[in-house]
């Protein structure tokens, strides 16, 4: 499999699975799901470079995606992205118990507003955590230097804030107050 065939069907699910399924004319249902067969025919009516959309594209993406960020259910008709949307979808996710701390990687600019008003979900339906600062130090590579805070997630949890966890790993909140950030 060509990875920059990978990384632009990887890009592409994420905008019509997070963000935009009506850029193609596709429904997702009330849980974030979308139609296999419907994805496929949709997109390639679409003539973008990703007509050449297939399951076996689908499969390998799914499979070896760097944040296994969309899955399948069970008879694999359905496919939806695992974390990160903007739309409002129902994902079910699990309530877990955070560990004593976890990180957020941001950006400089970013820092004075997160002081005054904590980290707020901006766009996304949640505030994404990260389980080490590796992953958070990636995260906020995006956008430039990355600066990395420490959440005392251990703390909130006791303060009876609620977290879930991805199917991807990926530690969800509605917020977190600017008491609860080590700058
Ligand atoms: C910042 C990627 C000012 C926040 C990643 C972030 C992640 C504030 C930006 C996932 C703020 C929002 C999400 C406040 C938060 N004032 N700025 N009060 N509160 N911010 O993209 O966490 O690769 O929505 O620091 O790996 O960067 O797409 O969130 O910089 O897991 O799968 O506002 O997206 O996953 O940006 O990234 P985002 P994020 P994927």
């Amino acid at each position: 499999m060509n990875e920059k065939t990978a990384k632009n069907v990887s890009k592409f699910l994420s905008l019509v699975l997070r963000h935009s399924p009506e850029t193609i004319g596709l429904k997702l249902d009330e849980n974030g799901w979308a139609d296999v067969e419907e994805l496929i025919e949709k997109c390639s009516k679409n003539g973008n470079s990703l007509n050449t959309l297939t399951t076996e594209l689908l499969d390998y993406v799914v499979e070896n995606n760097d944040k296994k960020r969309f899955a399948f259910n069970e008879d694999k008709t359905k496919i939806r992205a695992s974390q990160g949307h903007s739309i409002s979808v129902e994902l079910n996710l699990s309530e877990a118990e955070p560990s004593e701390f976890l990180f957020h990687g941001t950006v400089g600019k970013f820092i004075e507003s997160i002081k005054k008003d904590g980290l707020q979900k901006m766009s996304r339906q949640h505030v994404h955590l990260s389980k080490d600062r590796e992953t958070a130090t990636k995260v906020g590579s995006r956008r430039g230097v990355p600066q990395i805070l420490t959440i005392k997630s251990g703390e909130m949890f006791k303060d009876g804030f609620k977290f879930y966890l991805s199917e991807n790993n990926v530690w969800l909140t509605e917020e977190v107050p600017a008491k609860y950030i080590e700058f």
